[in-house]
């Protein structure tokens, strides 16, 4: 059966179908994946109102595409303290924030229990804040360096009131790539098994996916297939998010950035090929709003957040450090032909705009 009939047919797509689907071109793409999009979201776009804090850039890792942490490309070391990250949240919840997204470095130097205890406190001083924090690659830099097991860390983050977990930390699951790019950090196999322990322990979590850099269409392809096979097995995924590579201030030489054409077919591959995953985010902050509003015709369904203050994507070119303004997030995804639909961390829906 041809690639196109198995598409008419909405059949699952396997590792070779799957890689099959780069070949065609962009509106064939756009064509299936806005049928399955619209299927199940019809003309929503959710994004939801969030602050981004980051607390520490002191990384053990070394991570070739990362301009954030602290290193020769980026002197300026910091670590906050838990008073504030606390006055961070103090002032953004009276922007009416549902959700704080804290993702930090891999520092040694802070002790497990100035990671751990800033979420109770955010917790205890507000407490209707969704916490979504610690990325896979936090919990098993945690677990090695303080030689607790990945649900011993799991447990605590529970304990300490962590609501969801985010998806970072993936970057490309194939070894070889993954040895070139981030070496050292958290494997492929780790980062799969301590979100099965989270959705095990009844929570959700994301996914990324780091593209446009070393990466071949392929290589995405096998990332897409082995969530999608970890989804099949505990469904704790919410929402699959290709982060598109920013390429300053790094130590990976990318001969050419990514078309915007190659940007929006792995888009709709991803809502091809992931068709257990409820959300595909095309998370502005690395793609543009412009983008990620055009990614609502490819299969995407979301935009992510207003966010507020971003450092990661912002330290390797993008212009995300400031975040976006409610009112133009709103007013932008109406002019693009769709819904507004303010949702939670776990995509209940809040609040059409
Ligand atoms: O894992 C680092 C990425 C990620 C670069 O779960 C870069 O809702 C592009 O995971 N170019 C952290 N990306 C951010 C993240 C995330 C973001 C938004 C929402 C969610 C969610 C998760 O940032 C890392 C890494 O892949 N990153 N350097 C760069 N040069």
């Amino acid at each position: 059966m041809s690639i196109i009939e198995k598409l008419e047919n909405s059949e699952r797509l396997n590792y070779e179908d799957a890689i099959k689907l780069y070949d065609l071109d962009l509106f064939t793409l756009a064509h299936y994946a806005n049928k399955i999009r619209e299927e199940r979201h019809g003309k929503k776009t959710y994004f939801n109102i969030n602050r981004h804090i980051n607390p520490t850039n002191i990384c053990k890792d070394v991570c070739q595409f990362c301009a954030y942490s602290a290193s020769r490309k980026n002197p300026h070391q910091y670590t906050m303290s838990h008073e504030e990250i606390l006055e961070v949240v103090k002032n953004s919840s009276k922007n009416d924030i549902k959700e704080v997204h804290i993702v930090s470095a891999h520092n040694p130097n802070t002790g497990l229990q100035w990671y751990m205890d800033v979420f109770k406190k955010i917790k205890e001083n507000f407490p209707s804040i969704h916490v979504k924090a610690l990325t896979a690659a936090e919990i098993h830099f945690l677990s090695t360096e303080y030689n607790l097991t990945y649900q011993e860390i799991i447990n605590m983050m529970i304990s300490h009131g962590i609501d969801s977990m985010p998806g970072g930390g993936a970057e490309i699951f194939d070894e070889k790539v993954r040895k070139k790019i981030c070496g050292g950090k958290v494997t492929s196999q780790q980062w799969l098994e301590i979100h099965k322990l989270w959705h095990k322990a009844g929570k959700q979590s994301n996914a990324t996916m780091l593209f446009g850099h070393v990466e071949s269409p392929e290589h995405r392809i096998d990332h897409m297939i082995r969530l999608r096979d970890l989804q099949d097995e505990t469904g704790g995924f919410n929402a699959f998010i290709p982060l598109v590579y920013q390429t300053e201030n790094n130590y990976l030489k990318v001969k050419a950035p990514i078309t915007g054409q190659e940007v929006l077919k792995t888009y709709a591959i991803a809502r091809i090929v992931l068709d257990n995953i409820p959300n595909i985010k095309a998370y502005w902050a690395t793609s543009t709003v412009k983008l990620a509003l055009i990614a609502q015709e490819f299969g995407s369904n979301d935009v992510d957040g207003t966010i507020e203050k971003e450092s990661i994507q912002s330290a390797a070119g993008a212009g995300s450090a400031k975040g976006v303004a409610l009112k133009e997030f709103v007013d932008l995804i109406k002019s693009a032909g769709f819904t507004p639909v303010e949702r939670d961390s776990v995509y209940n829906e809040l609040k059409t705009w």
